[in-house]
């Protein structure tokens, strides 16, 4: 749903060397009074800010129970699409398979995982296979691929043990693509001849003539739950959206039957369906696909009152992150300001991060993202909350885009690339999310399908022949290989997030940067003077960066880094490297 290209050439100042905030001394605190969690590692007493994400498509990950692999009964909508050599289809995977894995991902270091959504969907379409679950046709019933109800609820339950949160993936913006026009299709549902889309009907042309008439086709009358999703007056019906102005609000994306969320009975359908969703299954929030396709009086319904429920339900440190496909913070922050979201997916961070460290981009790219930090703070919600990440099952993976920007460098400058921009997230403002296999060097071909490798044994040609990072295995092995060098990186950067509270919950701060050198400092800042102070290089050489502050004490804690100079005035950073140092 999702149609920008990564790493936009931002024009930046080419700054050379620049001393940013250089401040008086922080006074020494024996005790860092940061807000950290009673209990950190009980699911229900964490605070959001603490944990570590991984983003899962289940169908690629681990095929727990192959008697599920085709889904519902032969007659059903939700019924086959299995292909495992097919990038499209449907591969296997299921709940059972994630819930064989905890071990492997709390090994890493994982506190939280975010499946793609999971709910029953139309498994084929016209255009491909449901195999990442964009395609509801039922609200209240786990897509028969991915296991049952019940299966689900032991998913959650183990890794509640192990002290893992779930987050499910939600869509209001649109259903399954159930629902045709009288205008544009046969009644069978298909195309009437010399059609391939179905033009958007403006506001305007509605005003005057009225949307499109829509019908379900006899095949696929009531095939949606809750029932009311079944009549097409709740819907906008006015056809193909292409992505520009209006009719991103209001247009069906290729023929996604699009809901009209400005109709009251709507908003509080929705926020039935998702209640009712979270009374039955606890999981600990939401992320929410297509938030920028849905007007933000939805929003401001929706978000508290789900959030409401959540705590009614007994789930205290819920939260929810929208998808605002836009790298701007000031699109991004009328979300969780305005629209009354907790949290936002962070795409900036991952233009300013992504275009930096896999482009050579300029690295004051990221001060100028941080400059903007503080347009996300209101009353109950700041930068911290935010998501963090490098790469997603839409935009394609680290490894992809170090191989698309800088085809040149070496295989192992490729994995050093990919291993210090995790280390950034990690150290950084927000809550870093790491998507399934780039922890294994998985690379893709692109974007889209393109990026959604199979973590089991593949059978799909055009990922089998990608060159992984960090290793000679293919994804035509198994792999969930602990000792994978970023594996063992993300596990030792969690370690490092969880020892140092400022890490989660402190200001970042630039406090020198010189794109020439492709060198920056920053800190990591509470309002006490507590400070973390952390130096990246992202340059082939070694390089010696200022320590800009006056510290009685700094400390190594992280990465590879020493300091040098009269008075540890400077830090001697390793070829592609970073170190982080307490001063307190
Ligand atoms: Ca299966
Ligand atoms: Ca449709
Ligand atoms: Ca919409
Ligand atoms: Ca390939």
């Amino acid at each position: 749903m999702r149609l920008i290209e990564s790493f936009p050439k931002i024009v930046s100042l080419s700054l050379s060397i620049v001393l940013l905030g250089c401040t008086p001394a922080p006074e020494h605190n024996d005790q860092i009074v940061s807000p950290t969690s009673q209990n950190p590692d009980n699911y229900l007493t964490r605070d959001v800010r603490e944990d570590v994400f991984y983003f899962v498509m289940p169908d690629r990950f681990y095929n727990g129970d192959p008697s599920n692999d085709l889904g519902a009964p032969e007659g059903s909508i939700s019924h086959g699409g299995f292909d495992p050599s097919s990038k499209w289809a449907f591969h296997g995977g299921d709940m059972q398979g994630i819930e064989q894995k905890l071990d492997y991902l709390k090994g890493m270091g994982i506190t939280a995982i975010w499946m793609t959504p999971i709910l029953r969907n139309k498994a084929v379409q016209k255009d491909g296979f449901a195999h990442h679950g964009y395609w509801i046709v039922d609200f209240g019933e786990v897509d028969p691929h991915f296991g049952s109800n019940a299966d689900l609820k032991q998913l959650i339950t183990a890794a509640h043990q192990k002290g893992i949160k779930v987050f499910f993936d939600i869509i209001t913006n649109h259903t399954a693509d159930v629902i045709k026009y009288r205008e544009c299709h046969e009644s069978d549902g298909a195309f009437i001849e010399g059609l391939t889309s179905c033009e958007y009907r403006s506001l305007d042309t509605v005003a005057k003539s009225g949307t499109y008439t829509p019908f379900v086709p006899d095949t696929e009358q009531g095939v949606k739950s809750p029932a009311w999703l079944n009549d097409p007056s709740y819907y906008h019906n006015q056809g193909d959206t292409t992505f520009e102005g209006e009719n991103s609000l209001y247009g069906d994306f290729n023929g996604l039957d699009d809901v009209n969320t400005e109709d009251p009975r709507v908003v509080q359908g929705m926020i039935d369906i998702y209640s009712q969703l979270i009374s039955e299954f606890k999981p600990d929030g939401l992320r929410v696909d297509t938030v920028r396709h849905v007007q933000l009086p939805f929003w401001q319904a929706f978000s508290p009152a789900i959030m409401a429920h959540a705590q009614q339900v007994g789930i205290p440190n819920f939260h929810i992150f929208g998808e605002v496909y836009d790298p701007d913070p000031r699109v991004l922050s009328e979300f969780t300001t305005t629209g009354q979201l907790p949290a936002v997916l962070d795409f900036g961070f991952q233009a300013a991060v992504g275009g930096t460290f896999f482009a050579n981009n300029p690295v004051s790219q990221v001060s100028d993202l941080l400059d903007h930090d503080h347009l996300y703070n209101d009353e109950d919600s700041n930068v911290n909350q935010l998501l963090t990440f490098l790469g997603n099952h839409d935009m394609g993976r680290p490894g992809h885009f170090i191989a698309r920007y800088l085809p040149n460098v070496s295989s192992e400058e490729k994995l050093k690339r990919s291993i210090l921009a995790h280390a950034m997230m990690f150290v950084s403002r927000g809550i870093p999310v790491v998507y399934y296999g780039d922890e294994q060097g998985f690379t893709g071909d692109g974007h889209d399908v393109d990026a959604r490798e199979d973590m089991m044994p593949s059978s799909v040609a055009s990922y089998n022949d990608n060159t992984l990072l960090g290793t000679s295995a293919t994804t035509a092995q198994s792999n969930f290989d602990t000792d994978h060098p970023i594996y063992r990186a993300i596990s030792e950067f969690a370690v490092l997030r969880k020892s140092i509270p400022l890490l989660s919950y402190g200001d970042q701060r630039v406090r020198w940067l010189d794109n020439q050198q492709q060198a920056f400092t920053f800190v990591r800042a509470d309002e006490q003077g507590n400070e973390v102070y952390i130096a990246f290089n992202l340059s082939p050489n070694a390089q010696v960066v200022p320590v800009v502050g006056d510290y009685a004490t700094l400390s190594l804690v992280g990465g590879d880094a020493k300091l040098i100079g009269d008075d540890d005035a400077s830090i001697l950073l390793a070829p592609l490297s970073f170190g982080v140092f307490t001063t307190y």
